[in-house]
């Protein structure tokens, strides 16, 4: 295998020595000035993984909520999945190799997966709104040119967009068009045809305001602005005109502060919304009439869309198999509300999109969210074809439409990837086809209070997690106390998990009143700190 141009155009993207990365659960991120070698090396296995799944793939240049001065890269497969997992490794290996080593581990990777290097390739690339964002995917582009293969520049993108596009193009079109524009036309038709599905509500579903994180969302969101209009209207905030992206703003910022972001302002009852940097979470929240502020989380947006859902098949009399898939973080409330009083079975994945992803596709309908966010519904093709009968064939005039809706739902959530903007219209969709306010919303179920900590240990894999990681197995006795802990507490639960994507260890916590949740928190926090390895000082009771 003569690699001679891949390995001149490498020396141009040296990788500082000694440096390791890993490609992580949502690929690499870091500091932006040490991926230069990496996003090069990312345009290489793109190619390689285009040549050996014969499709289309995506890279995309992002670091989503982290810092303005971060970055990162994550690779989408054929049908607009997260890349396979037996790839990663080969992501890391590639990263970390010296320059020396670095034929060697192109060319075993060739040999394991055994790709024909004649085979055509294409690779669709894209990036956020980040200063250092344009530069790294020209070094992507390297990369793929120095293997002499297709490609496409989409420029800026969201995350989501970028996985659309290339579901798209390895579909031949039956996904939708593969472009931005495509993406646009097909979201805002359904959106329509589902608003003007309601009955009696009007046509108009008033003002929503959107928190940009000062990102590519809010860009792409403005695009799409003029395609939604006179339907939604929608008032900008941190659309990234003069604030950081992500600093004191977007979907992580809210949810883990619990507030709303800056330079929002929310008079009561105000229906607002936050996407993260990359435009692949979304939250909203709004103030009561006593100023109170109110989140509501990938959880309540799951219960939502599954309840709508599963309303709409039961008056098709459908019988499809749903289900509704979530992570420990899921707050207990939202998993006995769905299992106890909508009757849908609910399964708990590991955290990381894949994972939920995986894990819905062994249904008819899936709905998967993380309570961070980040969510979407699969539906089989054996569903989807059953649904789209039904809107021609159905007995009744109640099943057409039900269908009919259920159609326009399919066509406007990303099946691909969990996506601010499309489950923001959904969302929409949803609360005015069921005349429900934001409150009324909220109240569907309260949440138990909560706590998230973190802690930080000399190697935070000594923390070895099952059960979907909600129960560790190692070290010894950490499992054990908490359990003693927990037992203490009214509606407690709490977990242990080391972090995918920071060096801590995160604790989660929930209990009947925030104090309580505080209290075990901390707990459990301490118990961690003490049979894990804790390093510095011991963490503090909450104030
Ligand atoms: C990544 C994941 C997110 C997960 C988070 C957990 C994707 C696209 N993103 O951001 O789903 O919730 O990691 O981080 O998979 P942690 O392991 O540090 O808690
Ligand atoms: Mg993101």
């Amino acid at each position: 295998m003569h690699l001679e141009a891949v390995l001149k155009s490498s020396a141009r993207h040296a990788k500082p020595a000694g440096l390791t990365l890993q490609y992580g659960t949502a690929g690499f991120r870091t500091k932006a000035e040490h991926l230069d070698h990496v996003m090069y090396r990312m345009g290489l296995l793109a190619v390689l993984r285009s040549k050996n799944t014969k499709s289309g793939i995506g890279v995309m240049v992002t670091a989503s909520h982290n810092p303005e001065e971060d970055n990162g890269v994550k690779l989408v497969d054929p049908m607009g999945e997260m890349l396979a997992q037996e790839w990663e490794v080969y992501a890391t290996n590639l990263a970390n190799a010296e320059e020396h080593e670095l034929q060697t581990v192109l060319t075993n990777i060739i040999k394991q997966e055994s790709i024909n290097m004649q085979q055509e390739s294409f690779i669709a690339i894209g990036r956020d709104t980040r200063p250092s964002s344009e530069n790294l995917s020209r070094s992507v582009i390297d990369g793929v040119s120095s293997l002499d293969s297709k490609f496409q520049d989409y420029g800026l993108v969201t995350t989501p967009q970028l996985h659309y596009v290339i579901c798209c193009r390895n579909t031949n079109g039956a996904y939708g068009e593969p472009s931005v524009e495509g993406y646009y036309q097909k979201l805002s038709k359904a959106f329509k045809e589902l608003i003007q599905q309601a009955p009696g509500h009007g046509s108009e579903l008033g003002c929503l305001r959107v928190d940009g994180a000062n990102g590519i969302g809010a860009l792409k969101l403005k695009d799409m602005e003029q395609y939604l209009q006179p339907m939604l209207s929608i008032q900008f905030f941190n659309d990234g005109s003069k604030g950081k992206l992500n600093y004191m703003c977007g979907a992580d910022y809210v949810k883990v502060q619990q507030k709303a972001p800056e330079g929002l302002d929310m008079k009561p009852g105000e229906r607002c919304c936050s996407f993260d940097g990359d435009a692949d979470r979304i939250v909203y929240y709004y103030n009561d009439h006593d100023n109170h502020f109110h989140l509501l989380d990938g959880d309540k947006i799951a219960t939502l869309i599954s309840t709508f859902i599963k309303e709409l098949l039961s008056k098709m009399n459908l019988n499809v198999k749903m289900a509704v898939v979530q992570t420990a973080y899921a707050n207990g409330s939202s998993t006995r509300y769905l299992e106890e009083v909508m009757k849908v079975p609910v399964y708990c994945a590991k955290t990381g999109v894949k994972h939920l992803h995986h894990k819905a596709q062994e249904f008819d309908i899936g709905v998967y969210f993380e309570a961070n966010g980040h969510g979407t519904a699969l539906f089989s093709k054996t569903a989807e074809d059953q649904i789209k009968r039904l809107v021609h064939t159905g007995a009744t005039e109640e099943i057409r439409k039900s269908a009919q809706m259920l159609e326009n739902v399919i066509n406007l959530i990303n099946q691909t990837v969990g996506d601010a903007i499309s489950d923001m219209l959904v969302i929409e969709a949803i609360l005015h086809l069921k005349g429900l306010t934001i409150q009324k919303w909220d109240e569907i179920y309260p949440d138990l209070p909560n706590r998230q900590l973190k802690v930080k240990v000399a190697d935070r894999r000594v923390i070895e997690t099952t059960d979907a990681e909600r129960r560790t197995i190692k070290p010894p006795g950490l499992q054990e106390k908490i359990d003693e802990i927990v037992k203490i507490y009214n509606l407690a639960r709490a977990f242990v998990r080391p972090s995918g994507t920071e060096d801590v260890v995160r604790i989660y916590a929930e209990a009947d009143t925030q104090v309580n949740a505080d209290a075990l928190a901390h707990e459990v926090c301490l118990a961690a700190f003490s049979l894990a390895g804790g390093v510095g000082d011991q963490p503090q009771p909450l104030p």
